[in-house]
């Protein structure tokens, strides 16, 4: 009796789906702040360059699908299940491979004064706050 009442939680358990614990403005804030690598509120070109480096696994330069998603399963398991999406936006020029060319292309969208090599905390996390809120409704 005990084992078909444990069997049939199990089985209602299995059956949920996988549990979203952040909204899209804490998933925002959490991949700026593995961005700012020297944590001062500001997101540098420098770091745009390092967080490029991070996903680049085998350091060929390009980011693979395989890669991206294999980094935001272990870095961001919460977007795992859009990641395919945001491969798509980030690759800017549709080759199906990112470079820092398409990173680049992404600083610069979210840099309100091109003439700034900064993107503030408050851009940085408003643009990925709508981003992921528009995959999420999809
Ligand atoms: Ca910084
Ligand atoms: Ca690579």
């Amino acid at each position: 009796m005990r084992v078909a009442v444990l069997l049939a939680f199990a089985v209602c358990y299995a059956a949920l789906p996988p549990k979203v614990t952040q909204t899209p403005g804490e998933a925002a804030a959490e991949l700026f702040h593995d961005a700012d690598t020297n944590s001062d509120g500001e997101l540098h070109l420098m770091e745009m360059v390092q967080l490029f480096d991070r996903y680049d696994v085998n350091g060929d330069h390009k980011v693979t699908r395989g890669e991206y998603v294999n980094y935001t399963r272990h870095h961001e398991p919460d977007l795992v299940n859009m990641a395919k999406e945001l491969y798509t936006v980030f690759d800017h020029d549709g080759d199906h491979t990112l470079q820092v060319s398409d990173f680049m292309h992404l600083f610069l969208l979210m840099n309100p004064n091109v003439t700034s090599d900064v993107v503030t905390e408050y851009t940085f996390i408003g643009y990925f706050t709508v981003l992921y809120t528009n995959l999420q409704s999809n």
